[in-house]
């Protein structure tokens, strides 16, 4: 048994890195692909489904895959500082690799919309962190102009690296499974995941690691569902402040990733949103945060409606960590508040008897 020393190292030989590289990593990836053992039981249908639990990632989200390859090549080319727009958890982990490797990071977030353990992790990393009182698309926009005029590294999705690391989390699946699944369903937001998903499972398919590919599902909140409604949203809005994104950058590799691989966009209310990450919570004992939870909203309407058909084998991605976010969970269990009683065994005792 060898110690787990990341992705990269992982998959050094489906990555651009050289023997010289030095690699930054906080031994991202191998995160648990699990099965749900009681929603499909719920929801009445013989599917088997399995979530990739991206939460487990070191800052808690699937981005650690694409910023440990990005900031390992902004060091290797002598990169000083690096920069992002983001909803929160890009710059979150920008913020925590930029603190690895030894260089700065700047993080441009819409100001009041990012989930509270976002931030303060980002606070913590010391990441320079700048509010702006515009969207994610507007800080995208800002980004992509200053660095023209400033030394520093892009590290949205829009650089290439990120996808090269995402698309591991496709290689992992494949690896565990021993096949691609039928259906991959999951959120998008500026679309970089479903592109660098895509790019796994067809890297691995050309090298017959695996013999199929899977349908690609991407699923969208109904107020930022700019793949659903086939043209660019100038005021997204959700509760899943992640996936708050009007403007995908990776809008023609995603298009490109339905067409190919014959999958479909479809948008969900907030409410069908907060109702699956509450589900998966307390079903099946897995806490992700709001917009990862699009993923099982999407897989369970279309395993119910019957267009994933029943004896599929489906993935969902949950992109992100239930922990990130505390104020939606505090707010979905407004009326499950704890009790409180008095410190002596029989007021236990009786609190136990009334929760049987
Ligand atoms: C939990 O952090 O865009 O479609 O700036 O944090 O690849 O953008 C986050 C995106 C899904 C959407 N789930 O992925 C950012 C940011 C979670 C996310 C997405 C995001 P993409």
């Amino acid at each position: 048994m060898t110690h787990y020393t990341g992705l990269i190292n992982r998959y050094r030989n489906r990555l651009p890195v050289s023997a010289n590289t030095r690699i930054i990593s906080l031994n991202e990836g191998n995160t648990p692909l699990i099965q749900l053992q009681n929603i499909p039981r719920i929801i009445g249908k013989e599917v088997d489904i399995y979530v990739k639990f991206e939460g487990l990632n070191p800052t808690g989200s699937f981005k650690d895959r694409g910023m440990t390859m990005a900031v390992t090549k902004a060091v290797e080319a002598g990169s000083q500082a690096i920069i992002c727009a983001s909803t929160g958890n890009t710059s979150a982990s920008a913020a925590a690799y930029a603190a690895r490797a030894g260089i700065k990071a700047f993080v441009l977030i819409p100001e009041g919309k990012i989930a509270l353990g976002k931030l303060a992790q980002t606070l913590m990393y010391d990441a320079k962190i700048i509010q702006i009182s515009g969207n994610f698309d507007r800080g995208m926009t800002l980004v992509k102009e200053v660095a023209d005029h400033a030394p520093v590294t892009i590290v949205n999705s829009i650089n290439p690296f990120r996808i090269d690391g995402q698309k591991t989390a496709a290689f992992e699946i494949v690896d565990a499974l021993g096949f691609a699944p039928d259906y991959h369903c999951l959120p998008v937001g500026n679309a970089g995941n479903i592109t660098a998903y895509w790019k796994g499972y067809k890297e691995y398919a050309t090298d017959r690691v695996c013999g199929n590919r899977p349908v690609m599902c991407g699923y969208q909140a109904a107020g930022a569902a700019p793949f659903v409604l086939g043209e660019m949203v100038d005021n997204p809005e959700t509760v899943a402040t992640a996936i708050r994104i009007g403007h995908p950058q990776s809008w023609d590799f995603a298009w490109a990733a339905q067409r190919e691989s014959g999958g479909w966009f479809d948008k969900f209310a907030d409410e069908d949103i907060l109702a699956a990450q509450k589900m998966l919570s307390q079903y099946e004992g897995i806490f992700c945060e709001p917009a990862s939870a699009t993923s099982l909203a999407g897989a369970m309407r279309d395993i119910k409606s019957g267009k994933i058909p029943e004896g599929s084998k489906i993935v969902c991605t949950l992109t992100g960590n239930g922990i990130k976010d505390p104020e939606i969970a505090m707010m979905q269990c407004a009326d499950a508040k704890p009790v409180t009683i008095d410190a002596s065994l029989d007021a236990v005792k009786r609190a136990i008897l009334d929760g049987l």
